[in-house]
Formats: structure tokens, C-alpha cells, sequence
């Protein structure tokens, strides 16, 4: 369907399955080779509270204004909400240990590694070397990292936030450095192929590149959408470096972390401009996705799914949440927050997880703060 194109560095990154290898396995500690669910859900609560239950991982916490956070597992993202402030909880499935490793910060229930950096773009000159240094670090934390049960963390999710992303032109734009920096700095945090991922910009004038992510004691499978070229493949006049992320990842629990998605097909975005296209053309990219991932389960009425919406405008707020809701009311979960798409003539983009019937039943609902 796509032309053929010469090949990329990328071209044709594996994403292997891995045997889950359980070095120090012993009969009082056998094999694990299932992963529990990681719960993911939305609140409007006081970070204080969420932050007291033993069982929480990590809580994002959306708005313009936000706490300097100390908890390492608190994270303040300066996206505006449409609506109170919200706060994204993730929950592990026992008790969580977390601290700070230079400039970053982790926890982990023993399944789960939860990492964040902010890296100030300002002494490396800008986005470009920020990004490779963040990515550096989380690779040196890894790289360190073995879960008490045995075995490294493989990464299955990154979210990347930067102040005025769309700022510079052509190949100056602050995302294609920011691209560069990324594919440079991501070695060690892609060993298996490129984890889903997230790049939005903030309007917050606050030159820190944010980069937080999700690994597991379980590889993850990478899964691309057959109506859009693999970003790691997009060709030169979408930048000097391709983006490094793979469309969704299936976990080794069965949840499906699906990437900032928006209105683009083949590598070329649609309906430059006009929100209410772009939305549906969104929605039909990931409807496709879930079903090239075989979430048979999830149905019309998106039963299970956790998004979230990043609007350019808040005029469109309303419009993209209507239009999402009445796609899939059986929704868990919607945040719209307000944040720059990579690509300028875009104007929405979503992301979010799924999880299938099976997990939901077993770990999400009964413990679900939506
Ligand atoms: C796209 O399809 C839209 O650079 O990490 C979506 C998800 C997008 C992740 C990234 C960019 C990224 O190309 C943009």
C-alpha cells in the first residue's frame, strides 16, 4: 500500500519475544512468569492521600499550577485540565519502594519500575542535548536496575513533555531536536525494539524537558498500525531523525499501551486544521490498532480503555470529548488535557491503555479510583 522507501537505520528494529529469563529463581522463590495488571485510573483527590496507600506506584497530577513535588513518585505535568485538576493514579499490586538515583526518580512493587527525570534544557544548550541526557540517565537506571525476584526492567511506555514543541522552523523545530537527542540517548531503553510513547507540548515557558516511562519484569511486544508508516520509518521531510516509538505495546499482564495517536495515514497528517475530522480519523486509528492487537473483547463501546486527549485548543475541549464519548461509552476513563501535537497542523492526538475483560475483572474494577 506505501511506496517503498530506501531503508531507514531502523529499518526493521526487531522487537523479539523474550522467555522471561528468571535468573535467581529457587524453589522458595519460584518463576514468576505471569505479570499482574498495573490499575490505572483518574481521581480528583489530594495527591497527600493517594500518596499514603502503600499499593500506589506513581501520581500524575495535570494542571497548570502543581506542587514541587517530593514524594518520588509524584509527578506534576503543567498540562491545563479541561475541568477540576486531575490526577492520574497508578496503582502496583504490593507494596511499593521508591527513591531518587541522581536526577531521577523511580518506584517499584516488584512486577512494575516506575521512572521519571526533568532535565532543565538550559545548561545543555537545548532540547536536543536534553533529551539525549534523559534518555541517557534512564538508561544508566536501568542498565543498574534487577527486580528482587530476578531479572531487569524492560521498558514498555515513555511519556515526553516540552515547553513550546512546535517553536523553530523546518528542522528547526524544537520536536525534530528533540527527535535527535531521543534516538541518540534511547540505546539502553530500547534493547528490544522501541517502547509506545507520548510527545506533547506544554505552554508553560518552563525550558525542562519531562520524560517519565513504564518498565516490567516481562519484554513487552511492540504492534504497529497497517494504515500508518512506523514512525521509526517516516521519511526525511518529517525531520532529520524519525521518531523512536513503536504504536502500541502489548504487556506481559495483556494490557495495550497505545501511543499518542492522531489523524495521520500512510506518514502524512489529515484534515490539516479541522478538529472534528481529525477526531473520528483518531478514533479510526485506534479502533484499527485494537484490532490489529486482537482486543476482540473490547468492543464498540471501548469497554475497558483509559485515554487521554490532548486538545491544541481548549475551544475543541468539548467537541473531542463528546466525540470520544459517544465512540466508545463504555469508556473507564477520559482526561482531555490541553497540549501541543508534534506536528502543527494536527490539533488532537490521544493515547491511552487497555485493558481486556479478563485483567479488568480480576485486578482493575475492584480497585479502579474512576
Ligand atoms: C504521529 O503519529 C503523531 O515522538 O514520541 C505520536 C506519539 C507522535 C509519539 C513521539 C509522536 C510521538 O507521528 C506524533
Amino acid at each position: 500500500m506505501y511506496h517503498p522507501r530506501p531503508p531507514h537505520p531502523y529499518a526493521g528494529a526487531p522487537f523479539p519475544d523474550r522467555p522471561d529469563v528468571q535468573a535467581n529463581a529457587t524453589p522458595a522463590n519460584p518463576p514468576v512468569r505471569s505479570l499482574p495488571a498495573l490499575r490505572i485510573g483518574y481521581a480528583c483527590a489530594a495527591v497527600a492521600e493517594v500518596l499514603r496507600e502503600e499499593d500506589v506506584l506513581a501520581v500524575f497530577e495535570f494542571g497548570a499550577r502543581g506542587a514541587t513535588p517530593a514524594d518520588p513518585r509524584h509527578v506534576h505535568v503543567a498540562l491545563e485540565t479541561i475541568g477540576p485538576a486531575q490526577l492520574e493514579v497508578w496503582r502496583g499490586s504490593q507494596a511499593v519502594t521508591c527513591g531518587h538515583e541522581g536526577m531521577l526518580r523511580w518506584s517499584t512493587d516488584d512486577h512494575y519500575l516506575f521512572f521519571a527525570i526533568e532535565v532543565d534544557e538550559a545548561p545543555f544548550g537545548g532540547p536536543e542535548q536534553a533529551a539525549e541526557h534523559a534518555y541517557r540517565e534512564i538508561g544508566r537506571l536501568l542498565d543498574g536496575f534487577r527486580f528482587e525476584r530476578g531479572g531487569p526492567a524492560h521498558v514498555l511506555r515513555f511519556w515526553n513533555y516540552l515547553d513550546a514543541i512546535n517553536e523553530g522552523d523546518g528542522d528547526d523545530e524544537r520536536y525534530r531536536h528533540f527527535c535527535s537527542g531521543r534516538a541518540r540517548g534511547i540505546d539502553s531503553a530500547s534493547r528490544n525494539g522501541f517502547p509506545a510513547a507520548t510527545a506533547i507540548g506544554r505552554h508553560d515557558g518552563r525550558r525542562v524537558l519531562q520524560v517519565y516511562g513504564l518498565g516490567a519484569r516481562l519484554a513487552g511486544t511492540a504492534i504497529e498500525n497497517p494504515r500508518q508508516v512506523s514512525a521509526w520509518r517516516y521519511p526525511r521531510e518529517y525531520g532529520p531523525t524519525p521518531p523512536t516509538f513503536a504504536r502500541a505495546t502489548r504487556t506481559g499482564a495483556g494490557q495495550l499501551f497505545v501511543s499518542g495517536t492522531a489523524a495521520v495515514i500512510g506518514h502524512a497528517s489529515q484534515h490539516a486544521g479541522d478538529t472534528a475530522a481529525q477526531i473520528e480519523e483518531t478514533l479510526n486509528n485506534v479502533d484499527v490498532l485494537l484490532a490489529t492487537a486482537d482486543e476482540s473483547d473490547v468492543g464498540a463501546a471501548g469497554a475497558g480503555l483509559v485515554l487521554k486527549a490532548y486538545v491544541r485548543d481548549p475551544v475543541d475541549a468539548a467537541t473531542v470529548d463528546s466525540r470520544i464519548r459517544s465512540r466508545h461509552p463504555a469508556l473507564a476513563g477520559l482526561l482531555v488535557l490541553v497540549g501541543d501535537i508534534c506536528r502543527r497542523e494536527l490539533r488532537v492526538e490521544i493515547d491511552g491503555v487497555h485493558a481486556p475483560a479478563r485483567v479488568q475483572a480480576t485486578d482493575i474494577q475492584d480497585h479502579s479510583v474512576v
